[in-house]
């Protein structure tokens, strides 16, 4: 049997991330699994809401980001092992938000290499899609957790750009990574854009079994 396909959707807050992994997971057929990060309901997941809800808990930017990436790890074995069983997996951001969030900080030292570190050795998605949209949707409204606030929406906006241009490998972003701008797009117009993207992916490398890691 075939494994499953690890797509992940990520991008800028307020682009319907978690809207369109969900429809995905809908949408595709093998029992996938939808796996949203950060997974708050672990040991590691409950500090984290903690931090993110409560700004009176401090914790130092590195000791929050590496929470942060020691979450993905919680979940990592399950993640593989559902890939292992033939079930798609869809996440709901993933390493590219650990990256921005903590890099947008700017905290000296902190660049995207120290950032990446702890992520390397977590799989790799087949397919990611990166959602955009324009400056002035990221300012229509903000929840009230911790990062959400137009000031440093612009740093984390700015650091993902960075890191899709740059710190992926030509090869990889032109196979895996795929730019979607939904800026003045429906909540259907951009299911259906992921779906036959998706599609397509999955029809040229359906035999694809060996896995890529960061
Ligand atoms: P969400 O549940 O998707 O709204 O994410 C919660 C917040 O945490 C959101 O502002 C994005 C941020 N976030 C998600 N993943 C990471 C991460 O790995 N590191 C940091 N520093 N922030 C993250
Ligand atoms: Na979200
Ligand atoms: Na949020």
């Amino acid at each position: 049997m075939a494994r499953g396909k690890l797509i992940l959707i990520e991008g800028l807050d307020r682009t319907g991330k978690s809207t369109q992994a969900a429809k995905l997971v809908e949408s595709l057929s093998n029992q996938a699994r939808l796996v949203k990060f950060p997974e708050r309901s672990t040991p590691i997941g409950k500090l984290i809401n903690q931090y993110l809800k409560e700004s009176e808990t401090h914790l130092a930017d590195q000791a929050i980001h590496l929470l942060f990436s020691a979450n993905r790890w919680e979940v990592a074995e399950t993640i593989k092992a559902t890939l292992l069983e033939g079930r798609d997996v869809v996440m709901d951001r993933y390493v590219y938000s650990g990256i921005a969030y903590s890099a947008a900080k700017a905290v000296p030292g902190m660049d995207v290499q120290w950032c990446a570190q702890p992520e390397k050795g977590l799989l790799k998605p087949d397919l990611t899609f990166f959602l955009t949209n324009s400056e002035s949707e990221l300012r229509k409204g903000f929840g009230d957790e911790r990062y959400e606030s137009s000031g440093f929406q612009t740093k984390v906006r700015h650091e993902f750009e960075t890191i899709f241009k740059n710190y992926e490998s030509q090869d990889y972003k032109n196979n895996h990574i795929v730019f979607l701008d939904t800026t003045g797009k429906s909540i259907e117009q951009v299911h259906t854009s992921v779906g036959s993207a998706v599609e397509e992916y999955i029809q040229k490398n359906s035999d694809v079994e060996e896995f890529m890691y960061f």
